[in-house]
């Protein structure tokens, strides 16, 4: 979306609602927001945690990078219409999963389930979903597990279960997936560009997996 839509977006809700529901929506937007930055920096220093304990057993760090990114406003938005729900926070904590959000990309395969594995198992952490997208990659390519995961955060005289999504990849399917996302993911793109990059994308996906498979079997060989 570009900088207009995104202002007339804004603008339409303005125009939508009284100035004091805004300004209350705003103030419990503010708070949800707080509680899903927390959530995900829990979520990061569980990972931390694993990398650091995997290094000091193994020599060697599983993961490569660790990303985290609250969804915008717009992207908030945008969603719960395509759901069919009002924008409004009760909504949204109740059926937005991905508002809070960490991508965790390691260096092989094994890795992102050993570390998944080792995430759900944790006795703080509830497993709400998983879809595996390595297992079953989506149509045009996109590998990727994804945990929806609920944590508890605590604040000064309260404890909150917050939910996020958890993407687990690794090098080459982050990759292919940031690349794609640039040039493809939610673009507006014409039905035969469609069809002319589909099979090219499907392609260079199916390639970054080969690598990944062949790289996991040079490390079982080392491992052995
Ligand atoms: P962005 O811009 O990355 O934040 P659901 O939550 O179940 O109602 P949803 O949101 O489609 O449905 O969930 P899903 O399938 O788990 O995908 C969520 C996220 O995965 C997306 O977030 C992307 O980050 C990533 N993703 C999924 N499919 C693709 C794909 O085909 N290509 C790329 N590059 N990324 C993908 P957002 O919020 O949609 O977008």
């Amino acid at each position: 979306m570009d900088h207009k839509a995104f202002k007339d977006k804004i603008a339409d809700f303005l125009l939508e609602n009284q100035p004091e529901d805004i300004k209350a929506f705003m103030n419990e937007m503010q708070t949800l927001m707080s509680y899903y930055k927390c959530a995900m920096h829990e979520i990061e220093a569980k990972f931390k945690v694993l990398n650091e304990q995997f290094s000091l057993q193994h020599e060697r760090n599983p993961i490569e990078s660790i990303k985290t990114r609250l969804k915008s406003f717009e992207s908030i938005k945008e969603k719960l219409e395509r759901k069919g729900l009002p924008l409004t926070t009760d909504a949204i904590w109740n059926s937005l999963n991905d508002v809070a959000g960490v991508r965790v990309v390691c260096s092989f395969i094994d890795d992102i389930h050993m570390l998944a594995y080792c995430l759900i198992s944790q006795d703080d952490v509830k497993l709400i979903e998983i879809k595996d997208y390595i297992k079953h990659p989506k149509p045009n390519g996109y590998r990727s597990l994804h945990l929806i995961v609920e944590v508890p955060i605590f604040l000064c005289d309260d404890k909150r279960l917050v939910r996020a999504e958890v993407q687990l990849r690794t090098i080459n399917m982050n990759s292919w997936a940031k690349l794609e996302h640039r040039m493809r993911y939610k673009k507006h793109l014409s039905d035969e560009i469609l069809a002319k990059t589909h099979d090219e994308l499907l392609e260079c996906a199916e390639i970054s997996n080969q690598l990944d498979l062949k790289m996991q079997a040079i490390r079982n060989i080392i491992e052995k």
